[in-house]
């Protein structure tokens, strides 16, 4: 079966990575609904080959078009006033904002990691895809938490200004460009807090009530709903001068009895889907970045035990956000809901 789908957001920079990944995936396309707000309506998308109108978001778009599977990634306030929509049309709804993903009966999910959890959707026809910080990690986390029981992580993320859609990627390549200009002071600093080029921030979103940013209790919160366990987390997320592609550095306490091997980590890491170890320091080996950019693929390296404690490992972790975390994300969900709905 072939299937009518809509992406909601379909200008975007996660909206236009999500017609490459179905693509590159060979998605069984229907037809496409690309939509967008009023302003982008309009507009042209490609897809494989051919020439798609942007169409203007409305109550009665899914109806109208018969989609049967939307993809939502314009921003969590358009979630929260259109996915009922999409659902009443009858469509199941994969939703990459922040808005439904910690509603209790709307599943998270990373395919690799709580596939089971998709069969959730029919309670609210809505399946949330978890922030892009949070995806990579947890990519990561599972493998370890299966060989040895994970307690508590702690992570620092490196995360590019593609995070925060191409108006960030404008801004960084324009303060570069402003820079050997000799005009970064007059340059434009919307995007984020601070100036973004030649500098890193630590902050990614707003302060919560405990101190926290909400990017980094996202990493708290979802990764909890994601295992299924109350692994401690605690986070700092930092924006840095990268366009594309997140890094994080980890580190994971295991079970006080665990008497980490390196081996069997990186043994367990290589052996996960979608997962690929690098680590070959004396050869200058490890993920970066520059490695990662424009695949789908999660990278880890620089793999090492803590100097003091037995059951702690420290690791490096990149992935491309734009892709495995969230349109790459998006579209292993409906493949996996196809695969487990496929009487419909
Ligand atoms: C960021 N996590 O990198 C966000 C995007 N979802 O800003």
């Amino acid at each position: 079966r072939k299937f009518n789908v809509a992406v909601v957001g379909a200008t975007g920079a996660v909206g236009e990575e999500l017609f490459r990944v179905m693509a590159d995936y060979d998605f069984p396309v229907n037809n496409i609904v690309p939509l967008a707000s009023a302003k982008s309506a309009g507009s042209k998308i490609e897809y494989k080959n051919k020439e798609y109108t942007v169409l203007e978001l409305t109550e009665t778009a899914f109806e109208e078009n018969e989609v049967d599977i939307a993809f939502f990634s314009a921003g969590g306030n358009i979630s929260e006033k259109f996915a009922k929509y999409a659902v009443e049309a009858g469509a199941v709804v994969i939703d990459n904002t922040s808005h439904f993903r910690m509603v209790p009966n709307v599943p998270l999910v990373v395919p690799e990691v709580n596939p089971e959890d998709i069969a959730l959707w029919r309670e609210t026809g809505i399946i949330a895809n978890p922030n892009c910080s949070t995806i990579q990690m947890v990519l990561s986390l599972k493998p370890l938490d299966e060989l040895y029981g994970i307690k508590r992580v702690d992570v620092s993320t490196y995360q590019a200004v593609s995070g925060a859609g191409k108006a960030g990627m404008e801004e960084l390549v324009t303060q570069m460009q402003d820079f050997f200009a000799f005009k970064l002071d007059e340059s434009k600093k919307d995007a984020f807090a601070h100036q973004i080029a030649l500098n890193v921030i630590p902050q990614i979103d707003v302060q919560q009530p405990n101190d926290f940013t909400k990017e980094e209790m996202k990493m708290v919160n979802e990764t909890q709903k994601i295992l299924h366990k109350e692994v401690q987390v605690a986070a700092t997320c930092v924006r840095v001068p990268v366009l594309r592609s997140h890094s994080e550095s980890i580190t994971v306490t295991f079970d006080e009895n665990i008497d980490v091997d390196v081996n069997e980590v990186r043994n367990a890491l290589e052996n996960f889907e979608n997962v690929e170890v690098i680590d070959d320091l004396a050869n200058n080996a490890y993920p970066m970045p520059i490695v990662s950019t424009d695949t789908d693929m999660t990278y880890v390296g620089r793999i090492r035990k803590d100097v003091y404690a037995p059951n702690i490992v420290h690791f490096f972790n990149v992935a491309d956000q734009v892709r495995v975390g969230a349109a790459t994300n998006s579209v292993r969900i409906a493949l996996k809901w196809i695969e487990m709905e496929s009487d419909i």
